[in-house]
């Protein structure tokens, strides 16, 4: 059975998961609409990922005695100055959730809760995937700056990791 402290905390988790999987469709869309097919692809595959982490914590929280809220979210942002800073923004995303899987570690040890402490270290081996590949992408495309030929041979690049990492995730 879940405490009433570790229910809020996974219940505010299972809105962030859901507010970075808005977020990431909302990149995907505007990669979409400017034609960069391997961004965007990249962008609709991660949002993915994010409903099923949210789902993940939904379905856990009430497999343990407690009651998942959905709750309303944040509009995402719409519109980005360049693709660089959309990078940026996603590595930025990505460190905040880390932050806030190690409050809920910490949550989790405070409670004694230690089936919940083992069910979190999923998400904690997740996030260091995710902000090595957000830092990965980053570095490249800093590199590229606003070449225009830069962007179309980075957005192919995308669009590989992205077939690469849906065939490893399909083995596993
Ligand atoms: Fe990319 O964050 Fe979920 O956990």
């Amino acid at each position: 059975m879940l405490s009433k402290k570790m229910e809020k905390a996974l219940n505010d988790q299972i809105r962030i998961e859901a507010e970075s999987s808005q977020v990431y469709l909302s990149m995907a869309s505007w990669a979409e609409v400017k034609g960069l097919e391997g961004i965007s692809l990249f962008m609709y595959k991660h949002s993915d990922e994010e409903r099923l982490h949210m789902l993940k914590l939904i379905k856990y929280v009430n497999e343990r005695g407690g009651k998942s809220t959905i709750s309303a979210l944040k509009e995402p942002k719409a519109v980005f100055d360049s693709f660089q800073k959309m990078f940026e923004d996603l590595y930025d995303h990505e460190v905040f959730v880390s932050k806030s899987i190690n409050e809920l570690v910490h949550v989790a040890l405070e409670e004694k809760d230690y089936a919940t402490h083992n069910f979190l270290q999923w998400y904690v081996a997740e996030q260091i995937e995710e902000e090595a590949l957000a830092r990965t992408i980053l570095d490249k495309i800093n590199l590229i700056g606003n070449d225009k030929g830069g962007l179309y041979l980075f957005d192919r690049d995308v669009q590989q990791i992205t077939v690469e990492s849906a065939a490893a995730g399909a083995q596993q």
